[in-house]
């Protein structure tokens, strides 16, 4: 892959969830080192700062928490994106919770014919208000992507959806409620859980992966990495942590496979909470796995 002109946009959004500090997730990142680790790398690197997230509302929407911040930070997201892809720029979105890939994905959609994504999560973020257990907007993302959901966060920048289900590659489930596993089968969205990484092994799951994006002739793949697909042992640092996920060296060989597929065109890595944390281990992990994402060899 040749060198590229990233942007890095950092979202310091804590409002899809009920635990602070996550917010916090976009400045543990850079205090890793993240500018310096993809300079090494050779690549031309652009810090844009953060976005600005309003407060916390008081009137207390129990099925949809925070909702018109979350739609507010969200648009400018979008916006930003959809002009860093306009630039010739490769995105990488800092987070924050899992919420901001409403807007990174709002803004990339419509610069690609037929895009395609990663979702790297111990979770499906396929609820609704309806199906929600916990009315947290950062359990939702991926079926707002996919047109389902309140439709002040389905429409942002006016058009949905943005996504089609069978463009959508989960890997690392382990937590999956009962009507986010309605909607994968209705939908044929396609999931390598823990079941599959356990039996096939990562290596063979990035195989398919890589071969299921080339039969639907994606023209680019975002990577939405939530630290929490992998096990907490590693990434302790997250707001809801599920045991039994991936590993360490498992989700660097998955990287360095995307970056021999020289097909991710944008990156997102998300729910890093320096609060939860243990020394800022789960920030080093997730500058580590930017680096595999984007050229870092071993040898
Ligand atoms: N499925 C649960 C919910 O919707 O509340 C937990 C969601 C956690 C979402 C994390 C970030 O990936
Ligand atoms: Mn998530
Ligand atoms: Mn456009
Ligand atoms: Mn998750």
């Amino acid at each position: 892959m040749s060198k590229l002109n990233i942007s890095i946009i950092g979202v310091p959004m804590d409002l899809g969830q009920n635990r602070r500090g996550v917010d916090m997730g976009p400045s543990a990142i850079r205090y890793a080192g993240v500018v310096e680790r993809l300079q090494e790398l050779g690549h031309s690197v652009d810090d844009v700062g953060d976005i600005a997230i309003g407060r916390r509302e008081t009137s207390q929407n129990t099925k949809l928490r925070n909702l018109e911040e979350v739609v507010a930070a969200n648009t400018i997201l979008a916006n930003r994106v959809h002009d860093i892809i306009g630039e010739g720029n490769f995105p990488i979105v800092l987070g924050g919770d899992h919420s901001i890939a409403i807007g990174t994905l709002a803004g990339l959609a419509d610069r690609y014919d037929n895009l395609g994504v990663i979702w790297y999560d111990a979770h499906a973020d396929l609820n609704t208000a309806e199906t929600s257990p916990s009315g947290n907007i950062h359990g939702m993302p991926l079926a707002v992507s996919i047109g389902l959901g309140h439709e002040a966060l389905v429409n942002i920048r006016d058009f949905a959806p943005k996504i089609k289900p069978e463009n959508v590659v989960i890997i690392g489930a382990r937590s999956v409620d009962p009507g986010e596993r309605d909607l994968i089968r209705e939908k044929g969205i396609k999931v390598f859980s823990m079941h599959e990484i356990d039996k096939l092994g990562m290596s063979e799951v990035m195989t398919q992966t890589i071969q299921y994006f080339k039969d639907r002739k994606v023209d680019g793949v975002h990577l939405s990495l939530d630290l929490d697909g992998l096990d907490p042992l590693y990434t302790p640092g997250v707001g809801t942590p599920v045991a039994g996920g991936i590993t360490y060296r498992e989700s660097h060989l998955a990287m360095e496979m995307l970056y021999a597929s020289e097909m991710v065109t944008s990156a997102e890595f998300v729910e890093v909470n320096p609060i939860l944390d243990e020394k800022n281990k789960t920030a080093d992990v997730a500058v580590g796995l930017m680096g595999s994402l984007l050229g870092e060899s071993l040898v």
